[in-house]
């Protein structure tokens, strides 16, 4: 007898809530839960397509070990725990804790207790060597405010505000970036049809952009002039909210000088935004007190994101975009223990500079955690501290780290590679083994996760939360487990003490969370887990728990005051961003001008990164990541529709098939990442198939954030050419 189940869906962040008919023990269809209060029914492709996803013929349902001659054999898991545990316990041994480096990606996130129980796992061991996809993301989203400083009150959210603006990010698709990710696209039409003034940055007409009441579609790379000629608008008109800027700021003086050479004319001609379209996006920002802007993966990925990224909490902040005294916060948190949020400012921190050193470029640990696009390199470079073993969680390197061929170098450099992941994914064909780990339908959840999305503005609007247990079974005959379990059974083989902290809202004035110890003969329960991790929430899990189908706990909260005589200050003229910016007014208008094209980065809603290219009807439309370019561009170049391309950076090449786009603006071509298999691999140059890695045109070590270490990922300078068809076969 088939049964509805409720559950959710996480298959990326968004965490839509489902109803999941089971049958047999295995999921058969899911559609969206209507009487949720939230996602009101909402689901894309890739979650009603999670039984195709659990019962894939291409699912690792086994732990494979390669051999000697490079063919990967199943073996038991235990046993694969077995010889792993011993082997890092050598390593260490030989090289010290700091071999051992850990790197979590897109899919340790949706599963609350993988990273804690990695990261446990890894301290436990001694090793600081953590790294994230967040340096390879939107660095400067964690960089600028450290830098900036923060406002206790916190920011505005999307639902409800007046005016917002989206510098490089495209929450339609990505359910990312500024725009609550439960059903963005939604959300963005009824805001507009509500009044809502919406600004837009992007080379590419959008789907956000298709919706702005200003689209300004620069030359990609050039945010950074773009924003500094607004902030030089506001000053002029004198449109700033003064009591705020003097009560909370400093730096206003140096910020206004340094300003001052972005004038229209200049922005005009440096970035190909017309003036007067500049003007009347920064009258409607500071039109309204309350608003506010985020940055995407655009401009963090291509030069000098955390300068974007610190101007645009400079414009935020002279327009007195932040939260005050008194108002109303939609979501002081239900999961996680929540900060107190006070009307003041607290003083910036470093950015960078302190923890871990890398033994490469003089790159240290940062505000958005360990550069890893510094990480190969690291693995490369021989002497005392030589990363020698890496364990990938839910992350596929050699598709998403920047400098495809410095990270094979290096995948093949590893005395120890070990990935988890549910296929042989790029990463996983190069390692020593695979664990083969549960499905999200498979396993106890909790929104935990999104909720702690608040820095990245797409956290729940709502005092929103669900549990679900596991509601289907991991198919016969497999031998799989969750990734917590093998992090513990390897902390359980080589007698290292697990410890988890409670998640507690991000906030400078936080409490130190809880903590809780766990006891290595007995594996705990995925519910001990949770209750370790949600120590200390505003709303207990056991709670949570009584609504299936999730629900909403409210709660009426508001700002408080801030301490008497607070000293906290926003820094409008941090001296690094300030150095840059003037290197930035210094530059020549026309760059690299060897170069006809810029290729820029973008989303395609049926795959997440590397993910959902197996299941065939994710992939109908497009099985590889096309070149999108301008009409006019392939005529001037006598291109057509599903020619192939050689696009050349200053690096290297990759092929690209063309897709006509006149979204686009001219000179861009617009491409997904993450696709292609690794150099050299059989099927490398089958672009109509699998597509081609833009990861490849990045070289780690030139153009890089001299702090993230994030290379040009995003606006590179590349020419274009017809390409000899080299397809394979
Ligand atoms: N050139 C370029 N490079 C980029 C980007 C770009 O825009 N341009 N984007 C960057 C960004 S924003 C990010 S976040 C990174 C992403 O970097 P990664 O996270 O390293 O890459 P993904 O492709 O998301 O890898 C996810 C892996 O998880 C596996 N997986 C899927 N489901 C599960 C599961 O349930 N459990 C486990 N254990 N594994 C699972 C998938 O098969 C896949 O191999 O890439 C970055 N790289
Ligand atoms: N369906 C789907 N959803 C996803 C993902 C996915 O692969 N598929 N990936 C997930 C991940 S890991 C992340 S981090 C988020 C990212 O979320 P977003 O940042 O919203 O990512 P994109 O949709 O690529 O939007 C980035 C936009 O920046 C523009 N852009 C590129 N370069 C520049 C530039 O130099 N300047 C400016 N102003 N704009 C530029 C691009 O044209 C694009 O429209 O999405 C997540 N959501
Ligand atoms: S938006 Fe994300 S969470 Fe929602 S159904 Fe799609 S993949 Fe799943
Ligand atoms: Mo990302």
């Amino acid at each position: 007898m088939p049964e509805v189940r409720d559950s959710f869906c996480r298959f990326c962040h968004a965490a839509c809530a489902i109803k999941v008919t089971v049958e047999d023990g295995r999921a058969v269809s899911v559609i969206g839960n209507k009487d949720n209060p939230l996602y009101h029914g909402y689901t894309c492709a890739k979650g009603r397509a999670l039984p195709e996803q659990h019962a894939n013929p291409h699912r690792l349902l086994q732990t494979m070990k390669r051999d000697e001659e490079g063919v990967h054999r199943p073996i038991p898991v235990e046993q694969a725990m077995d010889e792993i545990a011993e082997k890092v316990g050598r390593i260490v041994e030989e090289h010290g804790p700091r071999s051992v480096a850990l790197y979590t990606g897109t899919f340790s996130f949706p599963y609350a207790a993988g990273a804690p129980m990695a990261t446990a796992w890894l301290r436990a061991l001694g090793s600081p060597m953590f790294f994230t996809s967040a340096t390879i993301d939107q660095p400067g989203k964690m960089i600028a405010p450290a830098l900036h400083g923060t406002w206790g009150g916190g920011p505005y959210h999307f639902d409800g505000a007046d005016t917002w603006m989206l510098v490089g990010a495209n929450p339609t698709i990505s359910k990312s970036i500024g725009v609550p990710c439960m059903n963005p696209a939604k959300r963005l039409h009824e805001a507009m049809k509500r009044g809502l003034e919406l600004v837009v940055v992007d080379p590419r007409r959008s789907e956000a952009a298709k919706q702005a009441t200003v689209f300004l579609q620069p030359k990609p790379g050039e945010d950074p002039t773009i924003l500094a000629g607004m902030l030089r608008v506001l000053l002029a008109e004198d449109r700033i909210d003064h009591a705020f800027v003097a009560d909370w700021t400093r730096g206003l003086d140096e910020l206004r000088a340094l300003v001052e050479p972005f004038t229209l004319e200049y922005v005009e001609r440096r970035a190909g935004v017309s003036g007067e379209g500049l003007t009347q996006a920064a009258r409607i920002f500071a039109a309204h007190r309350n608003g506010g802007l985020n940055v995407g993966t655009g401009p963090n990925m291509a030069p000098r994101g955390n300068l974007t990224e610190y101007l645009g909490l400079c414009l935020n902040t002279l327009t007195g975009h932040w939260r005050r005294e008194g108002e109303f916060l939609p979501n002081p948190g239900v999961l996680m223990a929540p900060s107190p949020s006070k009307a003041q400012a607290f003083d910036p921190h470093p950015g960078w500079g302190f923890g871990e050193h890398m033994r490469v470029r003089n790159l240290t640990d940062t505000a958005a955690g360990m550069p890893t696009g510094a990480l190969a390199e690291e693995i490369l470079l021989e002497g005392e501290g030589q990363v020698k073993a890496l364990f990938s969680l839910g992350g596929n390197p050699m598709a998403a780290w920047p400098d495809q061929d410095k990270t094979l170098a290096a995948m093949n450099a590893l005395e120890l590679n070990v990935s988890l992941d549910i296929k042989m994914s790029a990463t996983a064909k190069l390692a020593d083994y695979v664990i083969a780990p549960k499905l999200s339908l498979e396993v106890p959840g909790m929104t935990l996760p999104t909720e702690s999305l608040t820095p990245y503005a797409m956290g729940y609007p709502e005092p929103y939360a669900q549990y679900s247990p596991a509601i289907v079974d991991p198919p016969e005959g497999s031998d799989v487990i969750e990734e917590w379990e093998f992090f513990f059974g390897l902390a359980q083989r080589m007698n290292l003490p697990i410890t988890l902290a409670a998640s507690y809202e991000w906030g400078p004035d936080m409490e130190k969370p809880e903590l809780t110890h766990f006891d290595l003969d007995r594996p705990p329960t995925n519910d001990e887990l949770f209750e370790a991790l949600t120590k200390g929430a505003r709303v207990p899990l056991s709670e949570v728990r009584k609504h299936p189908g999730g629900a909403v706990f409210p709660v009426d909260v508001s700002v408080a005051p801030g301490d008497e005589g607070a000293t906290g200050r926003l820094d409008l003229a941090d001296r690094t961003m300030m150095g840059e910016l003037t290197e930035v007014a210094a530059e020549p208008v026309d760059r690299d001008t060897y170069y006809a094209f810029r290729l820029v980065s973008r989303r395609l809603p049926d795959v997440h990164n590397s993910a959902g290219r197996d299941i065939p009807k994710l992939v109908r439309k497009w099985s590889y990541n096309p070149a999108f370019m301008h009409p006019e561009d392939l005529a001037a170049l006598g291109l057509e529709k599903g020619d192939v391309i050689e696009i050349t950076s200053s690096y290297s090449s990759i092929l690209g098939v063309v897709e006509p786009e006149a979204d686009l603006r001219r000179g861009v071509i617009s491409m997904p990442h993450a696709f292609g298999d690794a150099p050299g691999s059989e099927n490398d140059k089958d672009v109509r198939k699998i597509g081609s890695n833009t990861g490849r045109l990045s070289a780690s070590d030139r153009n890089y954030d001299p702090y993230s270490g994030i290379p040009l990922m995003s606006a590179i300078p590349v020419n274009v050419a017809p390409a000899e068809e080299m397809a394979a076969g």
